[in-house]
């Protein structure tokens, strides 16, 4: 009994790794008056939605630069929460979907009016550079394994024996490089400074005997 709890929980823990797949996060800020605010955007590891709204006056488009609309999904939107009964707005409406590099641009639509638009360039522009918007999933390329991003690749980190700064201490993998490095560093510091105290000890000893003779 207590081996079949155990390969449950295993399980349980397991899946979502070996599922987790390349998402993006959309998150905004909307409100009544149609004013939209794209608080966050980011890449990461992890599942999709898997449940839509089926009906929303509020529509989210992501195109390529083609302007081919790869994603044409109805966006929750609820201006009033419950319990207790009061009305949110700006409402914050988010939506998670599988990232793709060739995502360029984004829409909101609120029935057929375009409401808000933002480019999606800055998840990765290839120039070799890391910056602000880029991380190891959106932008491989610019931001390699152990990339100061923002994101920690837990995963990546174990198989690469790779530190990673944006991960929790225990999951850095810093230990084994860092750790020793520093240690031999300063005891060879430390001898270095010995060997020369002694030397310069002797010296002024020989200096000593030669001047009394
Ligand atoms: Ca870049
Ligand atoms: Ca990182």
């Amino acid at each position: 009994m207590n081996k079949a709890v155990f390969y449950l929980w295993g399980w349980i823990f397991f899946i979502p790794l070996i599922s987790a797949t390349e998402v993006v996060d959309f998150d905004f800020l909307i409100d009544q008056n149609d004013t939209v605010v794209l608080a966050q955007i980011r890449a990461y590891r992890g599942e999709p939605d898997f449940f839509l709204p089926e009906h929303s006056q509020y529509t989210l488009k992501v195109k390529t630069a083609d302007e081919t609309a790869l994603w044409d999904i109805p966006l929750a939107v609820n201006f009033v929460v419950l319990d207790p009964l009061v009305n949110v707005s700006p409402t914050p409406a988010m939506v998670t979907l599988p990232y793709v590099s060739d995502y360029k641009e984004l829409e909101v639509y609120r029935g057929d009016r375009k409401i808000f638009t933002a480019k999606l360039d800055f998840l990765c522009n290839n120039d070799t550079q890391c910056s602000a918007g880029e991380n190891q999933v959106s932008c491989p390329g610019d931001c390699p394994v152990g990339s100061r991003d923002g994101f920690c690749g837990v995963m990546d980190v174990m198989d690469n024996q790779q530190c990673d700064s944006d991960c929790l201490q225990k999951y850095r993998n810093c230990r084994n490089v860092t750790v020793p490095f520093i240690f031999f560093t300063l005891l060879a510091v430390g001898i270095s400074i010995l060997l020369w105290r002694l030397y310069k000890n002797k010296k002024n000893q020989r200096k000593s005997t030669t001047t009394s003779l």
